[in-house]
């Protein structure tokens, strides 16, 4: 069969394109099984008439996309464009995972795979090949003509993960990808994650299926694949994406000494402050990482308690970020504005929090409710959010959906736009200011115009 895989990122911000791990492993499992793969990668220019063209071109027989809740509206659209095609469209991902009615909603949609999908969307493009009975597929939702909808069972979590083959970087023309990025690759050693965040995904997606969800590859099979695609492609420093590389400090240990003596080139991780302490960021530092992103969100302790369901003090976030500069190590904080019950006061002990702590660079973003998360039913319940949100309504997480009386969304995007610059105008105002216009409604765009000469700036602006 001929699948054309389709992966959408408009107005995601940062300029930099992206390699999809589900996208490259689907690819991988389907081209081992004799298909042919294809991907229309539709990255910052919303361009449907060039994905009309791949498709004369390619001519594939199913479509196949994927989506989160930022891009559906995107790919909603796409889908209903192709429909007159006639080919079978199906669509995974986190999106189609945790708000498994969109099938319904979708006009020209067929199909949708719940969760982890290297079994499930094998044996269905298996099955359409063979012209047998696709609709009883574990994983697999089908929809009928008049809008009937088969809901099968999931599928379990693949607990091997080493039996999984490396994902296909090729069809995302990697060395392009790789260059968009300050020449880095990125690469992921598990999945899941053991905490449950309100706001977050991750453990939604956890609990769709059977089987433990949080699961690391053997240390050799992540070297081996990364040894690949250094022999493939130029890069420069990987970024481990995992959700938080240090769930087990036991592994982290182990994987540093293999890292620094097959691999050693500077590497970045996520992590959490409460899975990390010195000794840990100490072995990353040997092996060569060289910074470590940990997720404030919010400042306030009652709110990422109550709200947010993070149990860490503020205490304990400050000396995870002081253990890892004392290792050496660069940091990143994450930072998000907007929650529900969340206030402006709340939102200011943020910055003064990350003032404290003055990480070398910052991230923010407006909070965005995803369905399958406790703070997507809170913000319908309180009514921050209309009744009637549609998938239409998910947007990039720079606006907020939530209309909330106590923080009003044009203070909310005044947060957002400013937080950076409130951060880090007491310590380094050639800072404030770089910042100031990365987050200033004309961002994007000056992103896209300073392409060229972003690496000095990032240098000067976050010490990369
Ligand atoms: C790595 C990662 C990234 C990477 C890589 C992107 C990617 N999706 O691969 C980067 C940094 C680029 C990224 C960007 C973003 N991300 Co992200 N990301 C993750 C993370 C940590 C791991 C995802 C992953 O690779 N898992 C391993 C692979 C193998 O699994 P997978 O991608 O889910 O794919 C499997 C199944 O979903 C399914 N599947 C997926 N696609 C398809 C398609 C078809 C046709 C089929 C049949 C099956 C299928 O089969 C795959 C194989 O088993 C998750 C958290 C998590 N644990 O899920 C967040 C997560 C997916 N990201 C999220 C968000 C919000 C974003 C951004 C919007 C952030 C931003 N910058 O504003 C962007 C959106 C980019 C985009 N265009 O989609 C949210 C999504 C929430 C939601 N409900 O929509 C998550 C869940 C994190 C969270 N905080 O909630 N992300
Ligand atoms: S620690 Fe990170 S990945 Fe895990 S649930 Fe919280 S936000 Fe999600």
């Amino acid at each position: 069969m001929r699948v054309l895989f389709v992966y959408t990122d408009i107005d995601v911000k940062g300029g930099a394109r992206s390699y999809h791990f589900g996208i490259g492993i689907l690819s991988s499992v389907l081209k081992t099984s004799g298909h042919q793969t294809e991907l229309h990668y539709m990255f910052n220019d919303w361009d449907p008439e060039g994905f009309m063209a791949h498709i004369d071109r390619f001519n594939p027989d199913v479509l196949a996309y994927t989506s989160d809740s930022s891009q559906v509206r995107h790919v909603a659209k796409l889908i209903k464009k192709a429909k007159p095609k006639g080919l079978f469209q199906i669509m995974g991902g986190t999106h189609a995972s945790l708000y498994p009615k969109c099938l319904e909603k979708i006009e020209g949609l067929n199909a949708i795979c719940l969760g982890e999908s290297e079994i499930s969307f094998l044996e269905l493009i298996n099955t359409l090949a063979a012209g047998g009975n696709h609709k009883s597929i574990p994983g697999v939702w089908c929809k009928e003509e008049d809008g009937t909808v088969t809901e099968n069972a999931p599928g379990c979590f693949q607990q091997d993960l080493d039996a999984i083959p490396f994902g296909d970087r090729k069809i995302f023309d990697y060395q392009v990808v790789i260059e968009s990025d300050y020449n880095r690759m990125t690469m992921m050693m598990s999945r899941g994650c053991p905490y449950d965040c309100n706001y977050c995904g991750s453990p939604a997606m956890g609990k769709l299926s059977e089987g433990k969800y949080v699961r690391f590859r053997s240390i050799q099979n992540g070297i081996d694949e990364i040894k690949r695609v250094l022999e493939n492609y130029k890069v420069k420093s990987i970024f481990f994406a995992d959700d938080v590389f240090t769930i087990d400090r036991k592994y982290v240990k182990n994987f540093c000494k293999v890292y620094k003596k097959e691999i050693d080139i500077p590497f970045e991780v996520t992590t959490r402050v409460e899975s990390s302490n010195y000794d840990t960021f100490m072995h990353l530092s040997d092996a060569g990482c060289t910074r470590v992103a940990m997720g404030i969100e919010s400042g306030s302790e009652e709110l990422r308690r109550k709200a947010l369901n993070r149990k860490m003090t503020n205490k304990k976030i400050i000396q995870s970020f002081d253990d890892a500069r004392k290792a050496g190590l660069k940091t990143k904080s994450y930072n998000i504005v907007g929650f529900p019950y969340e206030t402006r006061e709340m939102h200011m002990e943020t910055v003064a929090l990350n003032q404290m702590i003055n990480p070398d660079s910052i991230v923010c973003y407006i909070f965005n409710p995803y369905p399958g998360t406790a703070l997507f039913d809170i913000s319908l319940k309180e009514g921050f959010l209309s009744q009637g949100f549609m998938d239409d309504d998910f947007i990039s997480r720079t606006d907020t959906p939530l209309s909330m009386p106590q923080f009003p969304r044009k203070d909310i995007l005044n947060c957002y736009r400013n937080f950076a610059y409130n951060v880090y105008k007491v310590t380094s105002i050639k800072k404030a200011i770089i910042y100031k216009a990365y987050y200033s409604r004309f961002g994007e765009g000056l992103i896209r115009l300073l392409d060229p000469v972003k690496k000095p700036i990032q240098r000067l602006a976050m010490g990369a």
